[in-house]
């Protein structure tokens, strides 16, 4: 866990360095190695690293705008990860998804700008392996500015009646951009939306790894075991703005103080001096860390821009018409009607 909460979060200071070059003077959004948007995690780490270390390859994590993290800690290739951002050809994507649209099936991650979104897919992933007879769960990560998001309701309750192997964790970190969360939901505990589904809902109040790790050991043998799905909230810290650039006027100081004082990783480090672990263990992680970072982002800055001819290659399932000569390469009508006449319920 500590490995990969260090690694996520150098990984991010050194975005964030390649992020502001060639935006200042005024903020050029578009300028830069990285344009567009930029989420970072800093101070989120141990709920993404508490889950992730009880998932294997063959499971499926699903994560929001805020991915980071959580790739790292489900083992997505760092350097393909790296290059998507600075979208370059050898991305996870070709470089055509982003920062927000990581998908590295080999690692069981795929991530997406639109809240919510990841849920019907961690569900789907989870009806495939009961169908399958596999052991094999699927996680969605999402933020608390989320849950009142149809999606995340739907998912849920799917997940409940079909008793599928599925945890839903919420990263709290009080904040939807610039909406405190008590102004979008009068539930302060949003594990409690599990009890509308009865399925088991548990809150850790705090961003300390371990006791995330107990909680998701839980659930996710639940899920293993076909027990069914849970609910799991962790409360996390926004230590940067929404995203890079946001000034935060919204945001009282001693909320912003508050988080900065707070770092999991810290205390993750004090726990484990106290459980003997040596200081020089520990920056050793840190330096492996560092340099695997430096060099994947090194990598990435060398790697090819893709070429303007196949801008529409890999975005369209059926691209409209006149944008290639090519047949489609699927018709979704045909699909469709295919599945019906067989009978299938799903
Ligand atoms: C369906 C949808 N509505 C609105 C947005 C715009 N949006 C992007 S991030 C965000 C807030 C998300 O807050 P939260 O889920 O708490 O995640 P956090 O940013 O705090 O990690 C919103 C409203 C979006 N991306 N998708
Ligand atoms: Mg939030």
């Amino acid at each position: 866990m500590f490995e990969d909460m260090v690694t996520a979060r150098y990984y991010e200071e050194r975005l964030q360095e390649e992020y502001l070059e060639g935006k200042q003077p005024a903020f050029d959004i578009s300028a830069g190695p990285i344009p567009g948007e930029l989420h970072l995690a800093a101070g989120q780490e141990a709920a993404a690293a508490g889950v992730c270390r009880h998932l294997r390859d063959d499971d499926t994590v699903t994560a929001p705008h805020r991915p980071h993290h959580v790739a790292i800690a489900k083992g997505v290739d760092l350097k393909r990860m790296t290059a998507e951002i600075f979208g370059r050809e050898t991305g996870l994507c070709g470089g055509k998804g982003g920062h927000m649209h990581l998908f590295d099936p080999d690692a069981g991650f795929a991530c997406s700008g639109i809240i919510a979104e990841g849920c019907p897919p961690a569900v789907g992933a989870g009806l495939a392996a009961s169908k399958r007879n596999e052991d094999s769960v699927a996680v969605a990560f999402l933020g608390e500015g989320a849950i009142s998001q149809g999606g995340f309701f739907e998912s849920l309750n799917l997940a409940a009646v079909r008793e599928l192997p599925v945890v839903f964790v919420i990263e709290d970190n009080d904040w939807a951009i610039s909406m405190p969360k008590e102004r979008v939901s009068d539930v302060a505990d949003g594990s409690r939306r599990a009890e509308g589904f009865d399925m088991p809902g548990t809150r850790v109040d705090s961003d300390d790894a371990v006791a995330v790790s107990e909680a998701a050991k839980e659930a996710i043998g639940r899920a293993r075991d076909r027990n069914g799905p849970s609910l799991l909230e962790v409360q996390v810290h926004r230590r940067m703005g929404h995203f890079m650039g946001d000034p935060q006027t919204y945001r009282p100081e001693a909320d912003q103080e508050a988080a900065a004082d707070r770092d999991s990783i810290e205390r993750l480090a004090a726990e484990l001096r106290r459980r003997g672990v040596e200081d020089e263990t520990l920056e050793s992680i840190r330096e492996d860390a560092h340099e695997r970072v430096d060099e994947a982002i090194e990598w990435a800055k060398d790697q090819p821009e893709p070429s303007p001819e196949d801008a529409y290659e890999d975005v369209f399932a059926n691209p409209p018409s006149g944008v290639t000569d090519e047949e489609p390469a699927y018709d979704l009508g045909t699909d469709a009607r295919a599945g019906v006449e067989s009978g299938g319920d799903d």
